[in-house]
């Protein structure tokens, strides 16, 4: 799993006004990440992606798209997680067929499933995917809620080699750290990556990395050689940025900041709304001031 570490943009995908994936938008948004943000990886599929707003084709889509411009320049872990257990399947199936990496899956969310129907549900995917799996866990989106003990029972299937922690939870991400120290455990908060690197997590998932991922790396480097003064002023700059993004709105802000940079990031699909006309100059002036 070593190998597996490091900084993954939770990729963006370009979609046309007909809410159509953009193949060739899409595609930049690969090369940007790689040769401008030098991530170690994507992170595909994901909240980032759109992908609760898509249709199982156009996941699949994505996922042999992204798979054909990255070849085996970085790492790639397919998000294949849906509230359709059989969908799940088929798309772990899938990615794991074009040579993903490994699988993620987001905890099953809306129904409020308890704690047995979400061991079924990774069991389900684990006897039915030849591949290694990252729990997906965020709490404030998917009302799922895990403890250090519900944590534990996932992780002792050998093919459960990590979490995505997206959580603002210290406390609970430290007693994982120490409990489980062959996970890998990824920070989901790109707001929160130096306080959780200094915990020693193995790397990160972001969407602003798509367009700071240098910061990033230089915050998750530096922290890992101790230079925490040097970490926390990086940090802080990118705070900045974080802050005008949240405030402009995340994805489509994002994409707008990569439009800036010649990269083809298209619109979000609907119902995501898209900038204003001041929505869209701020989004200019933070391209020009940060990056
Ligand atoms: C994904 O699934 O696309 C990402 O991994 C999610 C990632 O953790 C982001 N979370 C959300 O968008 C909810 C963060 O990068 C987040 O966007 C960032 O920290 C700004 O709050």
């Amino acid at each position: 799993v070593i190998e597996m570490k490091g900084l993954y943009s939770a990729l963006m995908c370009s979609f046309d006004e007909q809410g159509q994936v953009n193949e060739q938008g899409l595609r930049e948004i690969v090369r940007h990440n790689i040769d401008v943000s030098k991530i170690d990886g994507l992170y595909v599929n994901g909240s980032t992606g759109e992908n609760f707003l898509i249709s199982t084709d156009q996941k699949k889509q994505i996922f042999d798209i992204v798979k054909d411009e990255v070849g085996s320049d970085v790492k790639l872990i397919a998000q294949i997680g849906a509230l359709n257990i059989d969908e799940a399947v088929e798309l772990g199936q899938f990615a794991t067929e074009l040579g993903y990496d490994a699988i993620s899956a987001v905890t099953p969310f809306y129904y409020k499933f308890d704690f047995e129907e979400v061991t079924d549900y990774y069991t389900t995917i684990l006897e039915n995917v030849d591949n290694d799996l990252i729990i997906y866990s965020i709490p404030a989106l998917t009302g799922v809620n895990m403890n250090l003990e519900q944590f534990g029972e996932l992780f002792e299937h050998e093919k459960v080699i990590g979490v995505k922690f997206t959580a603002p939870d210290f406390f609970l991400l430290e007693r994982i750290r120490h409990t489980f120290p062959d996970k890998l455990i990824y920070s989901g908060f790109d707001e929160m990556l130096l306080s959780a690197s200094v915990l020693n997590v193995d790397g990160a998932i972001g969407s602003t990395f798509n367009v700071n991922g240098q910061r990033a790396k230089q915050i998750f480097e530096l922290a890992q050689s101790g230079q925490i003064d040097e970490a926390r002023e990086v940090q802080k700059v990118t705070n900045d940025l974080i802050g005008e993004i949240l405030d402009n709105g995340l994805y489509q802000t994002i994409k707008e900041i990569l439009k800036h940079k010649d990269v083809g990031a298209g619109t979000c699909r609907k119902p995501m709304k898209s900038l204003t006309e001041d929505g869209v100059i701020r989004a200019k002036q933070m391209a020009e001031k940060y990056l």
